[in-house]
């Protein structure tokens, strides 16, 4: 088999980088380990940046997103009772879109399907070979039977637990790590949202986070320690929690049900430099992973994404590799701002189980400003509709 870029791993940052080299005429051939059905079983993001919307489009798969997905134009904050809404049309001149990542994926896949190979799901044993040559290929195994993927470049798009991170020589990659004394517990339910903004909720018992999927489907987290597992927490225990964390006037309005799905994440930041080592080019968890605090993961992968992207056009179409030369040098320029975005919202928002009393006042202080002051507020709202590519 031969193709132009081998992509390994099937989540949305390889679909979306296959799907938009598919319609500008070049060949890549992704090769997802898992089924079809297990990656759209994993529940994760919410939230999408305008730049992520726009390259759904240039990708032709923003049909259903553009008819379904919810425009926020703000988000809430709350610290015990106190509560403030920070408007990111007024701030950052764009709002974000409401549009889950299993949906995204969804569409994703659903493209594959008029160009039947281009998705190899169930790929064992996948594993790049002689990247720091000019004839780099990928071997899997498929049905028992090992094959060869010859191709021009692989992008490495399989996740924080992937292979492609770990080809690039210890004596050249720089990892760098900060890891988080708690954990989200996340659940969907079956119920309409409580507000009509996300609600941030700093509180003496911990962070909470109220968001949606649709006008019918809630997502809900709260910060609980490294050591609960899902089941520790009944779907009653959960809900009163919920409504000790969040303003008593959201609490009343909360409508519960049973949960449909019931999970906990650890929270880490996470980046390996470089983000290229010769045909391989990394792009989203498998080079960065932020807290989901400030629901910039996947719209993270999406800029690294927009960058190779180009670079591969401006290769194939101009022969010109000048693109691919800089990839790692610019998609590490954003994605360090939104490691820095999100490690500011986890600081601002959690309890940590060092914090000393001036901790708290400090944090409550940063909170207030935030409440009061325009500059601080259009700070944040850029960040958080995102940065320019
Ligand atoms: P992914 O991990 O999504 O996809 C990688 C793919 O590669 C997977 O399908 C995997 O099966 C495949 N793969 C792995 N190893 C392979 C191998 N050896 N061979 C072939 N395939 C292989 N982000 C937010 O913005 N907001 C959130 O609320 C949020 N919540 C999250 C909750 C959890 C539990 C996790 C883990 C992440 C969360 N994220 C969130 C971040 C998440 O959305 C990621 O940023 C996003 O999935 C990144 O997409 P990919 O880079 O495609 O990686
Ligand atoms: C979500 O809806 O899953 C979500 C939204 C915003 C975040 C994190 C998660 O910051």
């Amino acid at each position: 088999m031969r193709t132009q870029v081998a992509i390994i791993g099937g989540g949305p940052s390889g679909l979306l980088l296959s799907q938009l080299l598919h319609k500008r005429g070049i060949a890549s051939v992704v090769l997802e380990r898992r089924s079809r059905d297990y990656v759209l079983g994993r529940i994760r993001a919410g939230i999408l940046e305008a730049g992520f919307v726009n390259l759904m489009r240039e990708a032709g798969v923003a049909e259903r997103m553009d008819q379904e997905c919810i425009i926020h134009d703000g988000t809430t904050f709350s610290c015990g009772e106190e509560e403030f809404s920070i408007d990111f049309r007024r701030h950052a001149g764009t709002p974000v879109v409401v549009y889950g990542q299993t949906e995204v994926t969804r569409d994703l896949y659903d493209a594959t399907e008029q160009d039947p190979g281009r998705v190899i799901t169930e790929a064992d044993e996948v594993m790049p070979h002689d990247l720091d040559t000019d004839k780099p290929y990928v071997t899997f195994v498929k049905d028992g039977l090992t094959q060869r993927l010859d191709c021009d470049y692989v992008a490495g798009c399989d996740g924080f637990h992937g292979v492609s991170r770990k080809q690039i020589p210890d004596s050249v990659r720089r990892e760098y790590e900060k890891t988080y004394p708690f954990g989200w517990l996340g659940i969907l339910s079956e119920t309409p949202p409580v507000h009509d903004e996300l609600i941030y909720a700093n509180s003496e018992q911990g962070f909470a986070l109220c968001s949606l999927r649709n006008e019918h489907l809630s997502r809900y987290y709260v910060q609980c320690p490294l050591t609960d597992r899902p089941e520790d927490w009944s779907d009653d225990r959960f809900w009163e929690e919920l409504k000790r964390r969040i303003p008593s006037r959201h609490a009343a309005n909360l409508v519960t049900g049973p949960s449909i799905e019931k999970s906990i994440a650890p929270l880490r930041s996470f980046v390996c430099e470089p983000m290229r080592w010769g045909r391989l080019f990394l792009c989203g968890d498998a080079a960065h992973i932020v807290p989901p605090t400030g629901a910039k993961g996947l719209n993270t992968a999406a800029s690294d994404i927009h960058y190779l992207y180009h670079a591969l056009l401006q290769f194939y179409e101009e022969k010109d590799g000048e693109g691919l030369e800089r990839y790692s040098e610019k998609a590490l320029a954003r994605v360090w701002k939104a490691e820095r975005f999100s490690w500011w919202m986890t600081s601002l928002l959690h309890r940590f189980p060092d914090q000393s009393g001036f901790d708290l006042r400090i944090q409550r202080t940063e909170l207030a400003f935030l409440q009061d002051n325009d500059a601080a507020q259009k700070v944040l709202a850029e960040n958080y509709v995102g940065l320019p590519y």
